[in-house]
């Protein structure tokens, strides 16, 4: 069933890492700015107003998009088409915008469902259409939940800590058992790009280009490696909800949290952003390529990039992907590290899990011209 394969892999690209690591750990402290970084040069316009609430102003401007590092070869594995798709790191210029200081809880997405009535694509029935190879017994709405093993497995089979459960979608976000009772404030996840699409609309928002969603993160920083600065725990301190311990059986909770986070627990980024690293992915508007940023880095400065025409299909089974950003929960420096800045994602345009989510943005609203004089 591709639902179901798909799920998996998703879940596989948004959370693997295996070798490089040391490299990769080194290179991580290293505290010189990688040369292929510029500064980051805002724009100077003021706010174009009063704050929507729960919103910042993001300045716009032009600055140095991507990552050095080889994210993307060490979170895909040789067989996942590994390679790094964060690279080159090229100038962008995105205009100003208004960003969701905080990822969308469940309280507000409890709001859009009551007032439309929506539903979400993991709490639908898969229809034979839709798959039509799938047997009838696969035709089960559900979502792919994490689940830890019980002690240490080697990395290199994602299906022993992902699983499709039947009846696990935004108000049960690890089964029919969990509930978010009590979770208003947790970020909702099980959310499909549809239904985050749906909600941006619903809210007069939409959701970021990965540009816009990159400046934002970078906080006015160039070239760290972090949200904020270069170093993982300055002074000691967790700034972000990710896997600490031993993947995928043990989950120390060192920076605070085992499994997902209420937003807002960490101090926010330069622009007053919270959760830009770690506890839950972020859906982004662009289709997902790889070589997106090798057509990019050609043009010299590009002007708010939407992202390419159309997705590159997924190698494994050919289903469209959009970006996704800023990593999980579940991200660990032994197995995957896209807390990291700059590093990208992508899944199944379909496809929801425990650790994926959104925040929203939104234009600046033109300046109403004054009446013509008569
Ligand atoms: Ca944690």
């Amino acid at each position: 069933m591709h639902k179901l394969k798909s799920s998996a892999w998703r879940a596989l690209e948004i959370g693997a890492c295996v070798a490089w690591l040391a490299a990769m750990t080194a290179r991580a402290g290293d505290a010189s700015a990688p040369s292929a970084f510029a500064a980051t040069i805002e724009n100077q316009a003021k706010a174009p107003g009063p704050a929507p609430e729960g919103m910042v102003w993001i300045p716009g401007g032009e600055f140095s998009m991507g990552c050095v590092m080889p994210s993307e070869g060490v979170c895909t594995m040789a067989t996942m088409n590994a390679l790094n798709d964060a690279q080159p790191v090229h100038r962008v210029y995105v205009d100003g915008f208004w960003m969701d200081t905080n990822d969308v809880t469940n309280a507000k997405f409890e709001q859009f469902v009551k007032a439309t009535g929506y539903v979400t694509v993991a709490e639908r029935t898969p229809t034979k259409e839709e798959f039509p190879d799938a047997p009838p017994e696969n035709l089960v709405a559900g979502s792919t939940v994490f689940t830890p093993t019980t002690n240490a497995v080697p990395l290199d089979d994602y299906f022993q800590w992902w699983r499709y459960v039947k009846g696990a979608n935004w108000r049960h976000p690890e089964g029919p058992r969990s509930s978010i009772q009590g979770r208003g404030n947790y970020p909702v996840v099980q959310i499909a790009y549809e239904d985050a699409a749906a909600y941006a609309k619903w809210a007069g928002k939409r959701l970021p280009t990965e540009a816009e969603w990159e400046f934002a993160a970078r906080g006015g920083l160039s070239g760290k490696t972090y949200a904020w600065g270069n170093e993982l725990k300055p002074g000691g301190k967790w700034m972000a909800n990710i896997y600490t311990g031993h993947f995928p059986y043990e989950d120390t909770s060192e920076d605070g949290f085992a499994g997902i986070a209420p937003v807002g627990q960490f101090p926010p980024n330069g622009y007053g952003l919270f959760d830009m690293a770690g506890n839950v992915w972020q859906w982004c508007s662009d289709w997902y390529r790889p070589d997106y940023y090798a057509q990019l880095a050609a043009d010299g400065v590009t002007r708010n990039p939407p992202g390419p025409a159309a997705s590159a299909s997924d190698p494994n089974d050919g289903r469209p992907q959009r970006a996704q950003r800023g990593g999980s929960f579940l991200c660990t420096d032994q197995y995957c590290t896209r807390y990291m800045m700059g590093t990208r994602g992508k899944g199944d345009v379909d496809t929801g899990s425990n650790h994926l989510g959104f925040r929203c943005v939104k234009d600046a609203q033109p300046e109403k011209k004054s009446a013509p004089a008569r």
